[in-house]
């Protein structure tokens, strides 16, 4: 008996294994008793025994079992040519038969006693992987799949669960964000399933039109949110939606940076996170159909698209027919990890264009304004803002350079120039000494900061370790500053919850003065600075800070069917707007999950989040020049 025709029999036994466990883990991720995993343990070791027996004790056992059990094709290969016949051979054969069993019964106790101290999720995605090394196998190496995708090895990057803080009070807090996320999540179920968002006052699904006709954006945004606090059951019914119902074989205009952040963010980040082909798959589907809106003279991309057409077109609002700064510069790192995932390399090659065509325009005082033509490929009016219409632009340079595991210079560069330029010029402190963003209008300051500008805390901190010119520390106390500025937004409120614009005019700070900048739609990016600002400090400020946002989010914005926004945040209570965003499910309340986690739930050295939270992990330099779609030209 050759050692390959025992191989069949020993992988019949371990594939009996794997589908036992397939079949029990398919019921519920958490259901893997530990007295089962003892009896398929046990079965499993009685197996081997059974075979060393029947190889010591039954005359030329090699020979009965090659006859009796297998027919195996080494057996039919070995008879015809008429070799191993000798005895002499056959002696040696059998030695190297036990030697081999020996070393795979060894083997095997290992690999149990490692399932065994496994997670349900980790043996799971351990099933998963031995799928696709099999069907990887099965195509050859560069094979594709179904749908014309080559196939990849799924390597989870670290971190992506954590565990339970060990102070007290701490782990309680956790615990509180993680009900407030099944209570969002029930009540989208419950109200608004399919739909992209809920209506919690009304109680019945909400569609706005920046998704055109497709479905489920709150589906999509959460399922990261859902996998990070091990809502594993809610993750899988997310994902059998999607499966069966996300279509983008749709007739409708989109915004492509709101499907992108959201639908492309959240499907990348869903796959990196559990493995499963269908996100990757889904998120190339839509990629692709994302594609149409960069055919402009320049190659910036409409900021609208009509996914069956592919017509783009501009916001009729926007200055002179542009493209917006923080729309068309907030696609890079979805692109790049799409030409990574799927081997084109058309998504990165269009975002770095993008790149090219800004590098050769003057900037105003280094600045960038926020509109620009895609067919002159000329500024439009000269508005610079690091809050609505520019900020994630600046984000995304910075999380360029740190994705590409610090190898694209070029990101790097950009942003810490561009960073200078917003200090020398947008950046100032109040008489009442707080720092704030403002805007700038032709040439003008307008001393406002946006709810939105507020994430600059969490950005400058994050790229304060590599600033040049020894400028660190100086970049985290601007963090800081920044994150006071904010949490003073809230605490001069009535409802502690922070308005969508506040000045610093008119003997005014941090207060919205105008009607129209008096709401609050459940952002996230006050608790996004404070999460970072906790990582990078762990100043206990930030996390009490992030307790006071909860205590106003349960105080105020929860009702019957779920969270909604409040129109005005100075009044004596709440008027609420009726919408739960999908937002609030993949970024604020993950980013408070986060504030009360462990550093090393979603590490910086390994993820990164894309502007709606989606974590995405950094392509290590390690890889393949293959694998590195950032050093393409
Ligand atoms: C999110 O969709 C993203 O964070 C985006 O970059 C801007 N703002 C909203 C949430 O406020």
């Amino acid at each position: 008996m050759t050692t390959s025709t025992l191989e069949p029999f020993l992988m019949t036994t371990l594939y009996y294994v794997i589908s036992l466990r397939s079949l029990r883990k398919s019921s519920s991720p958490t259901s893997f008793r530990l007295t089962e995993k003892f009896i398929l343990l046990l079965v499993f070791s009685a197996f081997i025994t059974l075979c060393f027996g029947a190889i010591f004790f039954l005359p030329d056992s090699s020979k009965l079992l090659s006859g009796v059990f297998f027919h195996s094709s080494a057996v039919e290969t070995n008879t015809r040519k008429g070799t191993d016949s000798d005895s002499n051979i056959a002696v040696g054969t059998d030695e190297k038969i036990l030697a081999k069993i020996r070393k795979d019964h060894e083997k095997a106790l290992v690999e149990a006693k490692d399932t065994l101290q496994k997670r349900p999720d980790e043996i799971k995605q351990d099933i998963q992987n031995e799928k696709d090394k099999v069907l990887k196998e099965g195509l050859g190496k560069g094979g594709k799949d179904d749908d014309n995708l080559p196939v990849i090895e799924y390597v989870r990057p670290p971190g992506a669960t954590g565990h339970e803080p060990s102070d007290p009070e701490t782990k309680e807090r956790r615990e509180k964000i993680k009900e407030m996320m099944k209570f969002a999540w029930d009540s989208y179920k419950r109200y608004a399933w399919g739909s992209n968002e809920l209506r919690p006052v009304s109680m019945q699904g909400h569609s706005s039109n920046l998704f055109g006709s497709i479905k489920g954006a709150t589906i999509v945004d959460a399922l990261d949110t859902l996998y990070v606090m091990e809502m594993y059951e809610d993750f899988e019914m997310a994902t059998e939606w999607v499966e069966k119902n996300l279509d983008f074989n749709v007739n409708a205009e989109v915004s492509v940076f709101e499907v992108n952040i959201r639908f492309v963010g959240g499907l990348l980040s869903a796959y990196y996170l559990s493995g499963k082909e269908v996100f990757r798959k889904k998120a190339i589907q839509l990629g692709e159909k994302l594609l149409p809106a960069f055919k402009t003279p320049t190659g910036i991309p409409w900021a609208l698209l009509n996914l069956k057409s592919g017509i783009g077109r501009n916001w009729p609002w926007a200055s002179g027919g542009s493209s917006i700064l923080a729309e068309y510069g907030t696609l890079h790192l979805e692109f790049m990890h799409l030409s990574k995932l799927s081997g084109n390399p058309a998504f990165a090659e269009k975002v770095m264009n993008i790149r090219k065509v800004l590098n050769r325009l003057d900037k105003p005082q280094g600045l960038y304004p926020n509109y620009l033509n895609p067919n002159s490929g000329q500024w439009g009016q000269h508005h610079v803002s690091v809050g609505g219409l520019g900020d994630s632009f600046y984000e995304y340079l910075l999380k360029a350079w740190l994705m590409s595991d610090k190898t694209d210079e070029e990101g790097k560069k950009l942003y810490y120039d561009a960073l200078q330029a917003i200090e020398t010029s947008l950046m100032r402190k109040s008489s009442g000494g707080l720092t704030y963003i403002a805007e700038w209008k032709g040439g003008l300051l307008e001393h406002k900061m946006g709810h939105l500008t507020c994430f600059a805390g969490g950005m400058i901190a994050l790229g304060a370790d590599g600033a040049p010119e020894d400028k660190t520390g100086h970049q985290m106390e601007q963090a800081a500053e920044i994150a006071r500025t904010c949490h003073e937004s809230y605490a001069r409120t009535t409802l502690k919850l922070g308005p969508e614009g506040f000045r610093f005019d008119g003997g005014v700070e941090a207060i919205a003065t105008r009607q129209n900048e008096k709401y609050f739609i459940l952002r996230p990016e006050v608790i996004e600075t404070y999460m970072y600002m906790w990582r990078f400090t762990h100043d206990p400020k930030y996390r009490e800070w992030g307790w006071e946002a909860v205590q106003a989010l349960e105080k105020h914005c929860r009702v019957e069917g779920g969270y909604s926004g409040v129109r005005d945040v100075y009044a004596t209570s709440p008027n609420h707007d009726d919408v739960q965003q999908s937002f609030y499910l993949a970024e604020t309340l993950k980013y408070l999950f986060l504030l009360f986690s462990d550093d090393d739930h979603l590490p910086f050295e390994h993820w990164v989040f894309n502007t709606e939270a989606h974590p995405l992990p950094v392509i290590k330099k390690e890889m393949t020049d293959t694998d590195k779609p950032n050093q393409l030209e």
